[in-house]
């Protein structure tokens, strides 16, 4: 697991609402040399303005407490150019060349990229002739039109990795880790799903009005907005951060194979480091966290993508070697595009083998390792998969097919990147690895089900239920509204539904195979239905 995120939040002291003399950036924080940027406090106030210089100036912008001739960027809320003008004209203030009169839009958007982006007309503020008619209104703003298409489902929202909302969201995943700690998982879900939307926003959270029609932030979460927006922190994040039990958690379950009930026993035993976990002869360890404890350092620190490829460049070629036409995906985070990761995970299936060829190939993999030295643990887990199993109604429920967990030893020669971090002598890292083995036929819902996020799992199959009356896992998609038919006796039937099937489904049916499972094209079937935009074809076509 990470170490606290705590960087964006450290504590900073509340201060009183500035005035005037606000801090400039210094020449090395300028990332945009020949960008000046003015705000105009006209209409905007005092506080917003200085929160939003503070942001630019944090992404590199140069923002001038004062007008002056080096301006280049004046950006006003709520102003046309018109009433900027006619400020610039009372201010008697010379601006030799002209600067562009920029909507605050453009600004956030800015920010919200870390780099000027390009000013188009809706940003431009509008100068009419006859500019001393203040009464005209400003240009017309976007973010309410954003707002307003935005889903509730993480499925229906398109995510980028650009966070703009950092700020906000790395509070919420400390709240919701906290309250997962604590088992609450009412409110670790409603903070997951906070940190969810807030970070498929194209635009920076600036004021609380920015958060009109947003969903999926309720009262408690806008209250942690607006004092985030106010103080720069949040004070249930800093107690958190700063709470015992919290800090013993986070330590304790970022060794691998420790999980709450683990930490929950070591915390009420006392203990607060893992160096007297360690070295405590009372504590009985299992397999997997002697393996997490002996690997730690290497463990916590996160896998980067050069490792991932690296990696996945060595199982392909141990699986390949004992099935050659198998398809195998990196998926999780990787796959999502993220450049650092606690583990690499990756789906293997292979169209044409038989299902025992299909049943051995991990441990085969696992011995080919261990023979070449490549294998620091494993654990192979056996599938509990059967055809016949409907979709899981949970959203959180785990999937049955077979997979191994595994420390893999990453010779470090393999790796494309510059290796200077590496101390001397260091030829190998420990990488966390997960190998999942599934049916061919089942292939494009192991793939969407292991690719990710965990939010983004947890929606789809809520917008499954709720919106498609389908119910879908990592197995299979079942349409609850097509009626379907058995095929076997009535006693494979009652077997099979009797705990999940639509009572109306009951009379005299017959279950066609291919009709519940293994639907003819799953990847279209997802789409048809709406249950993914197209965009996420990407997402279940095997690569
Ligand atoms: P993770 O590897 O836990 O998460 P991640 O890859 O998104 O992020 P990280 O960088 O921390 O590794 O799991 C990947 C996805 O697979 C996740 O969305 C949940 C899903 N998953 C299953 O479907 N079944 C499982 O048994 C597990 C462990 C994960
Ligand atoms: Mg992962």
């Amino acid at each position: 697991m990470d170490p606290p995120q705590t960087s964006p939040l450290s504590p900073r002291k509340k201060r009183p609402r500035q005035t005037g003399a606000l801090m400039a950036s210094s020449p090395q924080d300028i990332k945009f040399q020949d960008l000046v940027v003015f705000i105009l406090e006209k209409k905007m106030g005092t506080t917003r303005r200085a929160f939003l210089m503070e942001l630019a100036r944090r992404k590199g912008f140069r923002v001038e407490n004062e007008l002056s001739d080096s301006v280049t960027h004046i950006v006003a809320e709520n102003n046309s150019g018109s009433d900027v003008l006619e400020w610039l004209q009372v201010q008697k203030i010379q601006v030799s060349s002209q600067p562009e009169l920029l909507d605050v839009s453009w600004l956030i958007e800015c920010i919200g990229a870390g780099k000027p982006v390009e000013m188009t007309g809706k940003h431009q503020l509008v100068v009419r002739r006859d500019y001393s008619d203040s009464t005209n209104p400003g240009p017309p703003k976007t973010l309410p039109t954003a707002v307003q298409k935005i889903s509730q489902y993480a499925c229906q929202r398109r995510t980028t990795l650009n966070n703009c909302n950092q700020i906000f969201t790395d509070a919420f995943d400390i709240l919701a880790e906290n309250c997962e700690f604590r088992e609450n998982e009412d409110s670790c879900v409603t903070f997951m799903r906070a940190a969810s939307v807030l970070k498929s926003l194209p635009f920076t959270i600036i004021s609380m009005k920015d958060t009109e029609g947003i969903p999926c932030l309720g009262s408690k979460v806008k209250c942690i907005i607006e004092e985030i927006i106010e103080d720069g922190e949040s004070s249930e994040v800093k107690a958190v951060l700063n709470d015992e039990r919290y800090q013993s958690f986070k330590l304790f379950t970022s060794v691998f194979g420790v999980g709450l009930k683990t930490s929950e026993k070591w915390f009420r035993m006392g203990f607060r480091t893992l160096s007297k976990v360690r070295s405590d002869e009372s504590l009985k360890f299992t397999r997997m966290q002697r393996a997490g404890f002996l690997y730690y350092e290497d463990l916590v620190s996160c896998v980067t993508r050069a490792e991932a490829e690296a990696v996945s460049v060595l199982v392909k070629e141990a699986v390949q070697a004992f099935l050659p036409d198998a398809f195998v995906t990196m998926t999780g985070g990787f796959r999502r595009g993220k450049k650092m990761g606690h583990d690499v995970d990756f789906l293997i299936t292979s169209p044409g083998s038989t299902e025992d060829e299909e049943q051995q190939l991990l441990q085969k993999v696992m011995n080919l390792w261990e023979k070449k030295g490549l294998l620091l643990y494993y654990d192979l887990v056996e599938s509990t998969f059967e055809k016949l199993r409907l979709p899981s109604r949970k959203v959180d429920a785990l999937d049955h097919f077979q997979k191994c967990f595994l420390i893999f030893k990453l010779p470090l020669q393999r790796v494309d990147s510059d290796q200077s971090s590496w101390q001397e002598g260091k030829t190998w890292k420990a990488i966390r690895v997960d190998l999942v083995m599934c049916p061919y036929e089942r292939r494009a819902f192991a793939l969407l089900g292991w690719t990710g996020s965990r939010q983004f799992e947890r929606d789809l199959r809520r917008y499954a239920t709720h919106e498609r009356k389908m119910i879908l896992d990592n197995h299979a998609l079942y349409d609850k509204t097509k009626l379907i038919r058995v095929k076997g006796s009535r006693k494979d039937f009652h077997r099979l539904t009797v705990s999940t099937w639509p009572r109306m489904h009951f009379k005299s049916f017959w279950l066609k195979d291919d009709e519940l499972i293994g639907l003819p094209e799953p990847v279209q079937q997802c789409i048809l239905t709406g249950l993914v935009y197209p965009w996420c074809w990407q997402r279940v076509t095997p690569k």
